[in-house]
């Protein structure tokens, strides 16, 4: 049986979590994307890293010391202004309140300078609890990208933040996000990735004035490229919803890329080890074993309590074995891709009971229906993809690269209904959107929704969008 527990906040990176509701909720990283085109919209890996460990400590603290104390001269500036005080002191309200005019200061400020040295800081475009991402210029070849910038606290969130560095310095795909360059600080990683500018997967769904079955294939085969491509790697994502899934460019033949590596480890389980040999996944560190990071286990481990362990993801999309505490493989990303597949077609969710307990209870069971709008509208083609991801055992269930031989990928739907699916989806969307803000208005999202730029629904995005969170949860065995 699983119950939830509440427990202290765990630091842990850029996946920092803070205990809400029952659950911890974590800093998730990456945002919204402005819709500005890229320049070139080439791309061209610079691939180098940056370590500037030594002197940093001392600068990162200098920089807050300095903060705090403009903040106090504004603050005593204030009153010196009211008061009719120095010029000097005048000259630093002005300054200071220059800022203030301009929020991106705020932001800016919290860039080392080697950074800005090379980047022009344009915008903030996602914003979680311990991690930031603006859109930037390469200064030199005018190239835009994004920035993530990770706050990262202690040896936990160093290893965590690690296991991130360690998967997205070997990824080159088309539909994977790409890592340009990485400063490293003792306190700060900046991860400088290339800039998706074409919004998320629901988001230009409900724009669009029609979908259709053939413009899910096209997206879904996109997905299943890159998660092919990851799997092939060993890598597992672990945290796979349409909020990770970014159009690069707003144009209708823009790829879409997988992002937020987060969650992600090296697959260790056996039947990689069959498929792959033990040599291309023992140098790495992360253990996905019953779905516990190395950082979660130490966690549980120092806490004395085998009973309890903690499980981190997005609970609708979270697969059986992940909640059943069973050794966890690629099979997880599968399972969430037969969710999102759920969603594109019918705007709803499979498993959407509105307490946690219950949500567990249905997915263990593997109980979802093909029932209500607009599933009569669907075909058996693109129902039977569903089927075979959202399959209860790993094992049976469909694999990357078999999903990219399914006939409905294959065809593109082109023997599948050709309704256009739009205004349920959008209707379907809109419907738990408001469910979920009437459940918690302040929020505009689930119960303990992250305060983020990305949580909640998006304002001005036509039908209000539910966003679903990535938390961690404790679960008794
Ligand atoms: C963009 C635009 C954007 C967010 C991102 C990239 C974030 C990407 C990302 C986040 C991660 C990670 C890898 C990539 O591990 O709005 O171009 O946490």
């Amino acid at each position: 049986m699983i119950a939830l527990l509440k427990a202290p906040e765990v630091a842990r990176g850029s996946n920092t979590r803070h205990s809400a509701c029952e659950v911890f909720i974590m800093g998730s990283s990456s945002g919204k994307v402005l819709p500005e085109p890229s320049k070139n919209g080439c791309f061209s890996l610079i691939n180098s890293v940056v370590n500037f460990r030594k002197q940093e400590t001392d600068r990162e603290k200098c920089d807050e010391k300095r903060q705090a104390w403009l903040w106090r001269r504004r603050r005593s500036g204030r009153r010196a202004s009211r008061e009719g005080v120095s010029e000097g002191v005048k000259e630093l309200v002005h300054l200071d309140e220059e800022r203030m005019r301009n929020p991106n200061a705020k932001f800016r400020a919290k860039f080392d300078p080697r950074v800005t040295a090379r980047y022009d800081i344009k915008a903030l475009i996602g914003c979680g609890s311990f991690s930031r991402v603006v859109r930037a210029e390469h200064r030199r070849s005018r190239q835009p990208f994004a920035i993530k910038l990770l706050e990262v606290k202690g040896r936990e969130g160093h290893e965590a933040c690690q296991a991130e560095l360690g998967v997205l310095r070997r990824v080159n795909h088309s539909n994977v996000i790409r890592l340009a360059e990485v400063f490293e600080t003792p306190h700060r990683v900046y991860l400088v990735l290339e800039l998706a500018t074409g919004g998320e997967l629901l988001e230009r769904m409900v724009a669009r004035g029609t979908f259709r079955e053939r413009d899910a294939t096209k997206a879904l085969k996109m997905v299943a490229s890159g998660l092919c491509y990851l799997h092939s790697l060993g890598v597992i994502h672990r945290d796979l919803k349409p909020e990770n899934l970014l159009y690069y460019h707003p144009g209708q033949d823009s790829r879409l890329i997988i992002t937020d590596f987060g969650l992600a480890c090296w697959d260790k389980t056996p039947a990689s080890f069959q498929s792959k040999g033990d040599t291309s996944v023992s140098t790495h560190d992360t253990n996905c074993d019953s779905s516990l990071s190395a950082v979660d286990f130490e966690k549980s481990r120092q806490s004395k309590d085998w009973a309890v362990r903690t499980l981190c993801g997005t609970p609708e999309y979270l697969a059986p074995e992940m909640l059943a505490q069973r050794p966890c493989g690629s099979a997880v990303d599968m399972w969430a891709l037969g969710v999102i597949t759920y969603i594109v077609l019918s705007g709803s969710l499979p498993f959407d009971q509105s307490s946690r307990p219950r949500l567990f209870r249905a997915i263990l069971r593997g109980s979802f229906s093909f029932h209500g709008d607009p599933w009569k509208s669907v075909s058996t083609l693109a129902k039977s993809f569903i089927g075979h991801l959202l399959t209860l055992e790993p094992e049976h269930r469909m694999t990357a690269e078999e999903a990219l031989k399914h006939p409905w990928l294959v065809s593109m739907a082109a023997c599948s209904s050709n309704k256009n699916l739009h205004r349920s989806i959008s209707r379907n969307l809109q419907r738990r959107a408001s469910r979920a803000s009437s459940r918690c208005p302040s929020s505009g999202s689930t119960p303990g929704s992250r305060t983020s730029m990305r949580s909640g629904s998006w304002p001005g995005s036509g039908p209000q969008l539910q966003r679903q969170v990535t938390v961690c949860l404790k679960i008794a065995a």
